[in-house]
């Protein structure tokens, strides 16, 4: 039985992780289907993820209409890779003695028992059939002429085509049948013998926004890494054999998946196209990010292109999706990104939080306040501030609470306890406030 390759991002997905899942197995589809022969069956390519959707990414697959990746924990090799089809069937009205002939003609480990509507009922083993065989040789009348439903072998196991081969692996070993019948349900699909599990069949695996074991889905290992299409630094994944490895030192991953597609010459659907943009927006923060090359730019463009609409516009929107600035709970949005630096004998507190609405963000000042008081209170510190980084104007507001005159020397500005004061230019928390407080 030949199963999807697996096309999957990191643990704790963000919409890049995903959507590349999505777009790349788009296009893998796509291009096994065209290379593949006459009369030939293409290999198919399945997305998936290993957690929850972000809420960026539900929306704009919603609105492309592209079903959510199945959620998978692991890549373990499952029942299905090593079951055999062939079945030995008996229905619960035959006889032993059917069940042996059945057995002897077709070969195989059981003969599987099904009623009337095709459910399992149980299974007959040779080792049945043997025993009763020798009660037949020492005399006793009609031994293969019970019905077969007495004659089932209690032994026998069963298990589910997505059940991972290493959980039943020590049950088979022991089990006297050394043979389980796999049920979808109550209806038989195969059976697995014992002497299949000698050389299980590794789950095939395109690793997409990752190329760390630690990051990797469970059972890695065990799987095969057939190709890796990452931007960021190499990690400890390795492999056997050769693979395709697409690496590039750019803004998203989603970004490499839409250049694969002019590489091979398959059309971008408006469908995918959304998914790719909206991950390469959020991966480089709407090509703000020092990781934004002029490679995003261009396949922004593109990708824009396509669904007809301006790529800061559609960016924006994505970002908004998120939401977040106007629900989130204040200590979050205030505390999420804090760092406590020392100053003399004291201690303060500078936190960050970037957003593409600073006015939503600014509509909560007296919360944000409060909560910097709140801050103060319990830790003692000199003064808290919060920088509510706008990404796209490229500056901070600052919001201070505690004795500003620390800051406001700092910086040469009049900061109250109103407003807040804007400061064009400032971006980085260490390098452009961190280090002028600390110097004074
Ligand atoms: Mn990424």
């Amino acid at each position: 039985m030949t199963e999807p390759i697996i096309v999957v991002g990191h643990k704790k997905p963000d919409n890049d992780a995903i959507s590349a899942a999505i777009g790349y197995a788009y296009l893998k589809n796509a291009v096994a289907k065209r290379d593949a022969a006459e009369g030939e069956k293409p290999p198919t390519y399945e997305p998936v993820r290993l957690g929850p959707l972000p809420p960026e990414t539900e929306q704009i697959l919603k609105q492309a209409q592209i079903p959510a990746p199945r959620l998978i924990d692991n890549v373990y090799p499952r029942v299905s890779a090593v079951m055999e089809d062939r079945l030995v069937t008996v229905s619960t009205t035959e006889t032993l003695a059917d069940a042996a002939r059945e057995l002897n003609r077709q070969g195989g480990e059981l003969a599987i028992v099904v009623d009337a509507n095709g459910d399992y009922v149980g299974a007959v083993t040779p080792l049945t059939i043997a025993a009763r065989a020798i009660e037949a040789a020492d005399g006793a009348e009609g031994a293969f002429d019970v019905p077969v439903a007495e004659a089932i072998d209690g032994s026998v196991g069963t298990v589910a085509p997505t059940d991972l081969v290493r959980d039943i692996e020590e049950d088979l070993e022991a089990s006297a049948s050394r043979a389980d019948v796999v049920l979808d349900g109550r209806k038989p699909l195969g059976i697995v013998v014992h002497s299949d599990l000698q050389d299980v069949p590794r789950r095939r695996v395109i690793l997409v926004d990752h190329n760390e074991v630690r990051q990797a889905v469970d059972g890695l290992a065990d799987a095969e890494v057939v190709e890796i299409v990452d931007h960021h630094r190499i990690g400890d994944v390795s492999t056997a054999n050769p693979i395709k490895f697409l690496g590039l030192p750019i803004g998203s991953s989603s970004t490499i998946v839409a250049l694969e597609f002019d590489r091979e010459g398959i059309e971008i659907p408006d469908s995918i196209a959304r998914i790719l943009l909206g991950a390469l927006m959020t991966d480089t923060v709407i090509l703000k990010s020092p990781t934004a090359t002029p490679t995003d730019e261009r396949v922004a463009e593109r990708l824009a292109g396509i669904i007809g609409a301006d790529p800061t516009e559609y960016g924006l929107s994505v970002f908004r999706m998120r939401g977040g600035d106007a629900d989130m709970p204040i200590e979050e949005l205030v505390g999420a990104d804090s760092k406590e630096f020392p100053l003399g004998d004291d201690t303060v507190l500078i936190a960050q939080h970037e957003t593409v609405d600073l006015q939503t963000v600014l509509g909560r000042e007296s919360e944000i306040r409060a909560e910097l008081d709140r801050l103060i209170a319990e830790h003692g510190y000199r003064f808290a501030l919060l920088m509510v980084t706008d990404i796209l104007a490229e500056g901070s507001q600052f919001i201070a609470q505690g004795d500003r005159s620390v800051v406001n020397k700092a910086f040469g500005i009049e900061c109250t306890g109103e407003g807040g004061t804007w400061m064009p230019g400032v971006l980085s928390r260490k390098k452009q406030v961190a280090a002028k407080v600390l110097a004074l």
